[in-house]
């Protein structure tokens, strides 16, 4: 379906259930997300039988109309009950709603147990003038908003409410998401389709997407969003943008959302007609603080801007030999009258480092810069720091920086966009992975300062700090391209309200609310999210040695050398004899003597390190026995191996649960892509362990490694229309070789002769699925037609690679001695219908 019809089906479904509440019109397509509000089940629904019908709604404001509106929504859809709703306490149980201002004037002798902090709700179940009340209070009105979502989380996952008394704040004030969206409508890393907020330049006309977004943004506590990317286009800032960006903060609003845009800091030249964009220069002073006052002119709660600047190529304070903390504050000083903020990121590197220098390192450069400028920077300015010191890789310590900045607001900067954890057709449920950064003890000055208390500004006393996620979501129907995706948009949100939930609560609560509450539901995808990451690190990065993918292109497939040789400085140092970076003070980058002098003794040392972060710290030969016992040459294939496996228990875990998930819809989608990810992870696998198979020259004591017997190489069998091909690089295919059928030709086939015995089999084909064409396939054997399918997926690549490589199942197949296996292969436009082997394994 096309996207525009489809969503014409959304809001069609939307609208209908509003006309028709009781008739259960569901779409779950995954846009519900967490708030699918479907019915409970008999039993469920019974504990909420004394549930008040009547709701008094304590002021009018937009905020307090969307709460209202919120729990009638969801109580509809959970209990098929409505609210009535009344001005004055009624003579009959009710619900109210609204701020603590609100409450004292409905009924003064109520207080809740601990004053609330901003953005806080109290839930509690109170007798008022003899009836029996559940209370919703806030803080503000956007605390009492949290609190509607909150009580309508209890409700879905069938809490009892008898003795309700909950209060609680978030522990941090900022609690943004980031979206890069390009004003053309593309999202830099985003794989969720296009952008929900521009096209072709402009903001979109119809914003209901972005209103929907909000809605889920709010239901866990996000109270910020910038709508464009960090690469940003200075047009962001032109005078007749800006009413277009008011009209989003419009389809915010409602929520409590606020909105703040990345600015490129030459716009003053690029845009404001100056000839210089120094951040001291009093013209550029004053051009920034027209500026902002004329953003606050059409959006008057405007969040702030966020900055990347001397990164990648974008302009920053260096071009005039200022830094960091004078363009923070030049643009921070013409927000403040208005209240805004400015996130500033600490992504600044060099990325045309020489390689060839051992003591370079760009894990040093966040702190290098901007630990020396402590201090210096404004109160309304944040340093926005990603959480590990390189780029969002698969195992990476806590950036240094977070014990380095202690006059100074800190945000930590989280990826839920899963750039370089498979792209969100790999299942990687990322909240453990950025647990163990918030929970990582800095021990600036020998206390007890874990990440998630500096950044919320408890341990340095700031009044400002918290948390920034790159979400991307689009307009995909399942926002994030993935409903699994979702897990991380809502873990993001829920540890940047208390990063002291667990991550086994964070899976259970998103299951239990995307999914419903049957058990062994809720066993099985929690199992499989707390697993996914160690899973996806098995196969491919090892031993904090960062991921092994292809970094100067997708960021998607395998591409183990991809990082050497080059300005980068994502360096993993793989050679014929060993691994790892080594960033000791004492023989190396001095790296580690960016931490406290308790955490350097953690890292300083071989025998101190943990094995998980050992090639991020040290240099190592691969015979070099890790903690676990295994040489580091072993570890690497058995982890890619057990990895591997691990992700076929994933497809067995979810048809576990066929027919208890809800719907066939989002059932079949995810099945889908577990299935794929089962295949990529053998060619993630495949090429990692033949790459230091071949460079090391240290076989695999279990003999896997290099040794397939069940495999026929494509360009062995007998070749009609297709020629075999180098792949580049060559482990990322079977044999460094596949067959391509060259458009000229038509129609290929590539057959050869079952040598096993007569049984069942399953038939594995190895393809290539590009992205420039839509190949079919064929699959027949002794005659008989086994599968066939079009090779139409929009993998991020046109080449034969990593990236591409395909592997078709196709289970139970009785073969006898001698049988024909015959591949058809049909090209289409720049696509080859390419072969790399074909697996016989017995059933
Ligand atoms: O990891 C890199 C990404 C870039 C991104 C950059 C950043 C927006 O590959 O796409 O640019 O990080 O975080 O600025």
């Amino acid at each position: 379906m096309k996207r525009s019809s489809f969503l014409r089906v959304v809001f069609l479904a939307g609208f209908l259930t509003l006309l028709c509440p009781s008739q259960q019109l569901r779409a779950d397509n995954g846009y519900e997300g967490w708030l699918r509000y479907a019915p409970l089940k008999e039993k469920e629904r019974e504990k909420f039988g004394a549930f008040p019908s009547t709701l008094v709604v304590g002021n009018d404001s937009p905020l307090l109309q969307a709460s209202q509106k919120e729990l009638i929504r969801g109580l509809r859809g959970m209990l098929g009950r409505d609210l009535t709703i009344e001005k004055e306490l009624p003579k009959e149980n009710a619900v109210v709603l609204g701020t603590l201002a609100d409450l004292r004037s409905l009924a003064p002798e109520l207080h809740p147990p601990v004053e609330l902090r901003t953005d806080g709700y109290w839930l509690t179940s109170r007798r008022i003038h003899g009836q029996e009340c559940i209370i919703v209070a806030g803080a503000t009105d956007r605390g009492t908003l949290y609190g509607v979502f909150a009580l309508l989380r209890k409700i879905a996952l069938a809490e009892d409410l008898s003795h309700l008394q909950e209060a609680q704040a978030p522990a941090n004030p900022v609690r943004w998401v980031n979206d890069w969206d390009n004003l053309d409508g593309r999202i830099e890393r985003g794989y969720g389709g296009r952008s929900m907020f521009f096209e072709n330049g402009s903001v979109r006309a119809d914003l209901s997407r972005a209103n929907d977004y909000a809605r889920l943004l709010a239901s866990v506590s996000v109270n910020g969003c910038i709508v464009n990317n960090v690469n940003a286009n200075p047009r962001v800032l032109a005078t007749d943008f800006l009413p277009q960006l008011a009209r989003i903060a419009d389809a915010f609003r409602p929520w409590g959302l606020r909105l703040g845009i990345s600015v490129d800091l030459s716009s003053t030249k690029s845009l404001g007609g100056l000839d210089t964009f120094d951040p001291l220069d009093p013209r550029v002073q004053s051009w920034w603080k027209e500026k902002a006052n004329e953003i606050y002119r059409v959006i008057p709660d405007f969040a702030g801007f966020l900055v990347k600047a001397d990164s990648e190529g974008r302009p920053g304070p260096s071009s005039y030999g200022r830094t960091p903390a004078d363009a923070a504050n030049t643009i921070a000083r013409a927000l403040q009258p208005h209240g805004g903020i400015v996130m500033y990121r600490a992504f600044v590197y060099d990325h045309h480092l020489d390689w060839r220098n051992p003591k370079n390192d760009r894990a040093r450069a966040a702190y290098d810069i901007f630990h020396p400028l402590d201090g210096n920077f404004d109160d309304n300015v944040i340093v926005q720091i990603k959480h590990g010191p390189i780029d969002f890789q698969v195992r990476e310590p806590a950036s240094p920086l977070f014990g380095g900045l202690e006059r100074t607001n800190e945000a930590i900067e989280l990826q839920i966009t899963q750039e370089y954890m498979g792209q969100q057709r790999h299942l990687c449920f990322l909240v453990p992975m950025w647990k163990e950064t918030l929970d990582f003890d800095m021990r600036v000055d020998g206390g007890a300062t874990p990440v998630k208390n500096i950044v919320s500004g408890q341990v340095f006393h700031r009044a400002l700090g918290g948390f920034a996620g790159v979400a991307n979501a689009g307009l995909d129907a399942n926002w994030m391209g993935n409903p699994m995706a979702m897990a991380n948009l809502y873990g993001f949100a829920r540890l940047a309200w208390d990063a002291n939930l667990s991550s086994a609560n964070i899976a259970e609560e998103w299951t239990r609310l995307t999914f419903g509450n049957d058990l062994a539901v809720v066993r099985a995808i929690s199992t499989m999210l707390l697993s996914s990451w160690p899973t996806y690190e098995n196969y491919t990065g090892p031993l904090g040695a960062g991921t092994l993918t292809d970094i100067l292109g997708s960021h998607y497939g395998p591409g183990v050398a991809s990082s050497e040789n080059n300005g980068w400085g994502q360096w993993h140092r793989a050679d014929h004899e060993g691994i790892g970076m080594d960033r000791t003070v004492a023989t190396g980058t001095g790296f580690v003597g960016q931490y406290s002098p308790a955490v350097q003794k953690e890292f300083e040392t071989f025998p101190a390190t943990p094995d998980t972060l050992l090639l991020f710290f040290h240099h190592v030969p691969y015979a070099y026995r890790l903690k676990s016992g295994k040489t580091v040459i072993q570890h690497i294939y058995d982890s890619h191996y057990e990895g591997a496996e691990r992700v076929s228990q994933f497809v067995q875990m979810w048809e576990s649960i066929r027919g208890l998930v809800g719907d066939d819809e989002r059932y079949a989608f995810v099945l889908a892509k577990l299935k794929y990810q089962e295949g990529h992870a053998i060619v993630w696998r495949d090429a990692v362990c033949n790459w230091f198979l071949r460079v090391s020259g240290i076989p695999d004591t279990k003999g896997r490694v290099g040794n397939y017997p069940n495999r026929t190489e494509a360009e062995s069998m007998r070749l009609q229309g297709y020629v075999p091909v180098d792949v580049e690089p060559p482990e990322n295919a079977s044999g460094g070789k596949a067959v391509a059928c060259q458009p000229a030709t038509g129609e290929c086939a590539a057959t050869f002769h079952f040598s096993g015995t007569l049984g069942t089999y399953q038939v594995n084909v190895q393809y290539f699925d590009q992205n420039n064409g839509k190949a079919r396939f064929r699959v027949l054997a002794g005659g008989r037609l086994l599968d066939e399918w079009v090779a139409d997926d929009s993998l991020p690549n046109s080449k034969l690679g990593g990236d591409t490589s395909t592997r078709r199942k196709i289970g139970r197949v009785t073969l006898q001695h001698g049988d024909e296996i015959r591949i058809e292969g049909i090209p289409d436009g720049g696509e080859v219908a390419a072969l790399d082997y074909v697996e016989i394994n017995p059933n």
